[in-house]
This record gives C-alpha cells, sequence and structure tokens, in this order.
C-alpha cells in the first residue's frame, strides 16, 4: 500500500494546487517530485560545467554525477553487459537514432520493417521516413477490436525478408501490456533486429533487459517523473559498433582530420556535443525515487486504480470503454456518446480534472476503432481512488449539461 498523502507531499504541483487539481494524464507526462527539481536546480546552482573536457572539481563532479546516471539506469532495468546505455533527448529521438544509423546501411530494396497497428506515430514515421529513403516496405501486425495484438498470423507476418522488428512494451491508448517475448523468439529465428519502444512500460513496472532479449529499447524521462529532453536508448553494443554515428560533432569522435574522422567508443560515439547534462541528473534522481517507493508497489497501486476506474465507469450507459487485454496497464480510452472528447475534457478541465483527449499520436488506432479521438484517463503513483470517483461524477456532469 502506497501512502498517498506522503508521496503527494513530495510533489511541489500537488502543496501548490488547491483540491481541484485531479491529474489523470501522466501518459502524456508525469508531475515532478521536489528531489528530482532540485537535482536539476542544484547541477545548475552549484556544479555547472561541461562534462568529459573540464580539468577542474565541479567539471569532474558534474561528470562523474552524468556517468552514474548511466550505471542506475542499467541496475534499474537490468541492462546486461552485452548492451550500452546512450543518452538521447526522449523515445522519439532514440527511435529516430536506430532508424537513422543502423536503416542507413542495413536496409535495401525489397526488405521488410515490420511494426504494429498499435504504435505511437514516433514508432511510426520514423520507419516509413527509412522505408521511402530505402525502397523497403513497412508492414503491420494487425491489432484486434479488443485492443490486443493478431498474432495468429505472426509467423506469416514475419517473413525472411523482414529485417527489423518494432513493437510498444505498452500501449499509450489501450494499456495493452505486449507479450513481447513471443515475438522477440520469432524475430530471433530469421536474424531481425529488435526495436521496444518502452516510453509507457519503464514507469509503470519492472522491466528487465536481460530476460527480454530485446537488441534495442526505448524510452524517455519525462513520463517517468524526470524532466522533459531527455530519453534513454538501450542498444546492443556489437550492432552500434557496426553502424553510422546518428549526429557528428564534438565528444563522439576519436580523431578529426581535414578529410576523415574515426568515432569514440560506444556509447560516447552516438552523444554529440554537449549533452541534456541538467536532464540525465534529473532523469537518475527521478530512478532513485522510483526505487524508494518500489516499482512493484508503483505498478500494484495503478492495477488498483485501473481495475476501480473500469468498473465505476462500465457502470455508465453514456460511456463506450475500449481495449479489453487481460495484461494492462493504467490507461482507460474511452467516449461519450454524442459529445466530442475535447468538449469532455473543457468540461472536465471546469472541475479540475486533465485528461488527454484527441488520436493521442496513434491515428492507425483511431482508423481502426471507427473515431476521430477518444478521450484517456491514465494513472500513476500519485492518484487514488477519490480521483477517480470525481472523474466519474463530472463525466455524470457534462452528460447533463450536454443533454
Ligand atoms: N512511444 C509511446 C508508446 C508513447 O506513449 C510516446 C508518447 C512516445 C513514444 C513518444 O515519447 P516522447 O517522449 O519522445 O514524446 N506518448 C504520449 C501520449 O500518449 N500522450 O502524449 C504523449
Amino acid at each position: 500500500m502506497l501512502d498517498i498523502d506522503q508521496i503527494r507531499n513530495d510533489f511541489p504541483a500537488y502543496r501548490k494546487k488547491d483540491g481541484n487539481f485531479i491529474y489523470l494524464d501522466s501518459a502524456s507526462t508525469s508531475q515532478k517530485p521536489e528531489f528530482v527539481i532540485d537535482a536539476i536546480s542544484s547541477y545548475y546552482s552549484s556544479y555547472a560545467a561541461n562534462i568529459h573536457r573540464a580539468l577542474y572539481e565541479i567539471g569532474e563532479k558534474a561528470t562523474d554525477k552524468y556517468e552514474k546516471v548511466r550505471e542506475k539506469v542499467k541496475q534499474f532495468i537490468n541492462v546486461p553487459d552485452s548492451h550500452v546505455v546512450i543518452f538521447t533527448g526522449g523515445t522519439t529521438e532514440s527511435i529516430n537514432l536506430i532508424a537513422y544509423s543502423w536503416g542507413s546501411n542495413n536496409l535495401s530494396n525489397g526488405d521488410q520493417i515490420l511494426i504494429t497497428e498499435m504504435e505511437h506515430h514516433s514508432n511510426i514515421v520514423p520507419w516509413q521516413l527509412l522505408c521511402s529513403r530505402s525502397n523497403a516496405s513497412l508492414n503491420y501486425i494487425p491489432i484486434k477490436k479488443d485492443g490486443t495484438l493478431e498474432l495468429g498470423k505472426l509467423k506469416e507476418n514475419i517473413l525472411p525478408k523482414t529485417k527489423l522488428i518494432s513493437l510498444t512494451h505498452q500501449s499509450n491508448v489501450f494499456g495493452t501490456i505486449n507479450p513481447l517475448n513471443n515475438i522477440i523468439d520469432e524475430a530471433k529465428k530469421i536474424g531481425a533486429i529488435t526495436v521496444i519502444d518502452g516510453a509507457q512500460a519503464v514507469p509503470h513496472m519492472k522491466v528487465d533487459i536481460k530476460k527480454l532479449g530485446c537488441d534495442f529499447y526505448a524510452f524517455s524521462g519525462h513520463k517517468m517523473l524526470g524532466p522533459t529532453g531527455v530519453g534513454v536508448l538501450i542498444a546492443r553494443k556489437n550492432i552500434l559498433e557496426e553502424i553510422d554515428p546518428f549526429m557528428g560533432g564534438g565528444e563522439m569522435i576519436n580523431s578529426v582530420n581535414m578529410d576523415e574522422s574515426t568515432w569514440n567508443e560506444v556509447p560516447w560515439k552516438f552523444e554529440a556535443g554537449t549533452p541534456n547534462i541538467a536532464q540525465v541528473i534529473g532523469l537518475g534522481a527521478a530512478i532513485d525515487y522510483i526505487q524508494k517507493i518500489g516499482i512493484e508497489n508503483i505498478h500494484q497501486h495503478e492495477q488498483e486504480l485501473l481495475h476501480y476506474g473500469l468498473d465505476l465507469l462500465d457502470q455508465n450507459k453514456d460511456v463506450t470503454l475500449y481495449g479489453k487485454a487481460d495484461n494492462r496497464g493504467a490507461v482507460i480510452p474511452f467516449n461519450l456518446e454524442n459529445i466530442h472528447p475535447h468538449d469532455l475534457a473543457k468540461f472536465l478541465d471546469t472541475d479540475g480534472i486533465c485528461i488527454r483527449a484527441g488520436h493521442h499520436c496513434a491515428q492507425p488506432i483511431m482508423n481502426k476503432l471507427g473515431v476521430s479521438a477518444t478521450a484517456r484517463a491514465s494513472f500513476y503513483l500519485y492518484n487514488t481512488k477519490e480521483d477517480i470517483e470525481k472523474l466519474v461524477e463530472s463525466i455524470k456532469k457534462t452528460v447533463r449539461i450536454f443533454s
């Protein structure tokens, strides 16, 4: 059992807001604990220096703090020695890095990239761009209307020419947690590279990269109590050593002369220029905070909220719920008869309730459901059953106003 009053007391946003602050949009971005804000502020106010170069104490301290976060990430999600941790700007940048650097030399006319219909646009568009550059084809594992993958034909979807399979660990719309091991095993049989989008998974459940055995795994700091502008790409070292860098600039080189350059070791080969030092340090603090509470405790708490929310919303005949996966995270997409989700979100806002409404950067899912948008409530460690009751009351009020 989490002590939510104590947790809320750790978050300035909850301390400052009046009783009307009901934040149900953590799948979009999370609130930040003071511990994280202080870690960022402390870098700027007491040891702001560039890393990997400054030959003085505060520079060494900044370098040490930054590099220690790599170790924290490794320990947090059990990254094996075969893989390295690259800091990026977020999940979007992590996926673009693979599509660009791996894709430039490993894909040709007739090859296939396989993704699913459940992906966020950031796990669709980079592959579309790559396929148009390389004349490869982009294919999709279909989804069923219940928000799960259609895996009956997986063996037919994975072809000898499939070079890479990329899919989400947890859907940002349905909350579906995908059976990754099946898919990764099938990919390995034909030597395809596997990429997992963990943006919605790492903040909410125990992730174990060693057990998954994927080649790449991407996530964002801002959805897991950390700052914006930082993300992670876990990547298999021997693949990284063979591919071109993503961006050229300072720090990613070994030597530069007028005609050509040689590259730094991985992961630094993929971190060009002055990195997001403060944000990486903030991410480290977010991991410390999550570990103090316990990721399993957070998951358990969210599961209780999810089932409570599904039950309450299901009792309301005006609500259509989407997604029926047995294994799912705390994300509830829904719609109301005759009320556009944008209107609903605006009305809920007058009661201090923050939900997301729109296509959730997942338009193929909306097409599958035959809607242009949905409302979505998503939960995190600071939410309570009372938040959900207020959501349900406010929905009823909105329906009354519209009828
Ligand atoms: N992948 C998934 C599964 C996501 O949910 C998101 C963001 C991203 C990738 C992109 O992450 P970024 O940090 O690089 O932007 N999802 C959402 C969402 O559901 N509402 O707002 C952002």
